[in-house]
């Protein structure tokens, strides 16, 4: 099965992590990994940190001259903050500074604090971080090069920032090719701007914005994930890892909560048969009984605004219990467009497990064998 571990908190040494499941004999690209990593850094109304790190991933184990050996992949990612960060953070000795007296309304501060008995926040907030995304950028950069040698390609945009919506047709050519390099993901320029504008007025205000991020799958197969049991509901699955993601508040899968509000015959998507069957159109996001139908699957998940405000509300110091406002941590005004690379990654792990579930194998010949086999075979189904 393939699983992994992330560690490290966002002022210690290093982001670590361990893959488990990899089959043997794939070919790992160290760049395409890196390429995720950068992209996460990017985005208009990133804060300080961003401009201090340089993440790069360094393979540890599980892979000789840029394949896969079958055994844990483990990796890692330097802090580049942590220079200033080791005499508070020192897992030996630390001197205690930079302690955090007053819970943020929105992140871990407070409810971690009670549950695990911690009287400095720091405690809690420096492994919520969402630092720790890097990480699961690093595993979904690995992993989805597993399925991209079957011909599954992943791809991403901002649908909306705050209240202002990208307007671009996605399936208009060069889509995603402009939406990667736009600073706030967005296909259309004006939108764009829009967005901008409204980046920098949250920020000036000493504010914070969220937004909703969508990536899509082409190329899956059907048949990936089941309708037999909950657990294996590769539509659950997706929820469940776009949820775990730090800020996220809700997930859609194709027409999502639009479904709801519409009839039968304007949702389901009608089936149709040329050299093969497809849908007509894919309202269902690629997904149906908790499989991949063979149609792209549309992740879309919606992300809060950061909890951190330079402006800050209301709180309690845990200390004298008097009211007090909140902690202020070096933070991002909006972080939506490295969402997007976020949960990318983690729908590019979640598909390559369920792959790997249903070709699965020690070795890469096996696994093209068992997928060669099943794919013969539903073309004539
Ligand atoms: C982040 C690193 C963090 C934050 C941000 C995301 O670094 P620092 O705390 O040193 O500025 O910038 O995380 C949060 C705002 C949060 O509340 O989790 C990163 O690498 O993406």
């Amino acid at each position: 099965m393939l699983r992994y571990f992330t560690a490290g908190e966002t002022h210690g040494k290093c982001l670590t992590v361990i893959i488990e499941g990899v089959p043997a004999g794939f070919k790992i690209s160290l760049d395409e990994i890196n390429e995720c990593l950068a992209k996460r850094q990017k985005g208009h109304g990133r804060g300080g940190r961003m401009l201090i790190e340089k993440d790069r991933a360094e393979i540890l184990s599980g892979v000789r001259g840029g394949i896969t050996l079958g055994s844990p992949i483990a990796m890692r990612i330097e802090n580049k903050d942590w220079a200033n960060w080791s005499e508070i953070m020192g897992t030996e000795e630390s001197n205690g500074e930079k302690s955090v007296e007053y819970p943020r309304p929105g992140h871990a501060d407070l409810t971690g604090g009670m549950k695990y008995d911690h009287h400095d926040l720091r405690n809690v907030l420096e492994r919520a971080s969402a630092r720790e995304t890097a990480a699961r950028v690093a595993v979904g950069g690995l992993t989805r090069q597993i399925v991209e040698q079957f011909g599954v390609e992943f791809k991403s945009r901002v649908v909306s920032i705050g209240d202002v919506e990208d307007t671009a047709d996605t399936s208009e050519a060069g889509f995603y090719e402009r939406a990667s390099v736009s600073p706030v993901g967005f296909g259309d320029a004006a939108a764009e701007k829009r967005a901008m504008e409204y980046i920098d007025n949250i920020k000036a205000a000493g504010e914070s914005c969220g937004g909703v991020v969508e990536t899509v799958a082409f190329g899956v197969p059907a048949g990936l994930g089941s309708y037999v049991h909950y657990d294996r509901k590769l539509d659950a699955r997706l929820a469940f890892a776009a949820m775990s993601v730090q800020a996220i508040k809700g997930v859609e899968i194709g027409m999502g909560f639009k479904a709801a509000m519409t009839s039968g015959s304007g949702v389901h998507d009608e089936i149709a048969y040329d050299n093969g069957f497809k849908r007509l159109t894919n309202n269902a996001g690629g997904i149906e009984g908790g499989m991949s139908n063979g149609e792209p699957i549309v992740l879309r998940a919606a992300m809060k605004p950061i909890p951190t405000l330079y402006n800050p509300l209301r709180t309690v110091s845990i200390k004298d219990k008097t009211e007090h406002k909140a902690s202020v941590e070096r933070s991002d005004a909006c972080a939506v467009p490295a969402c997007a690379v976020v949960i990318e990654a983690v729908a590019a792990f979640e598909i390559a497990k369920a792959f790997l579930e249903k070709f699965g194998g020690d070795c890469l010949s096996d696994i093209r064998a068992s997928y060669e086999a099943y794919m013969e075979r539903i073309k004539s189904f």
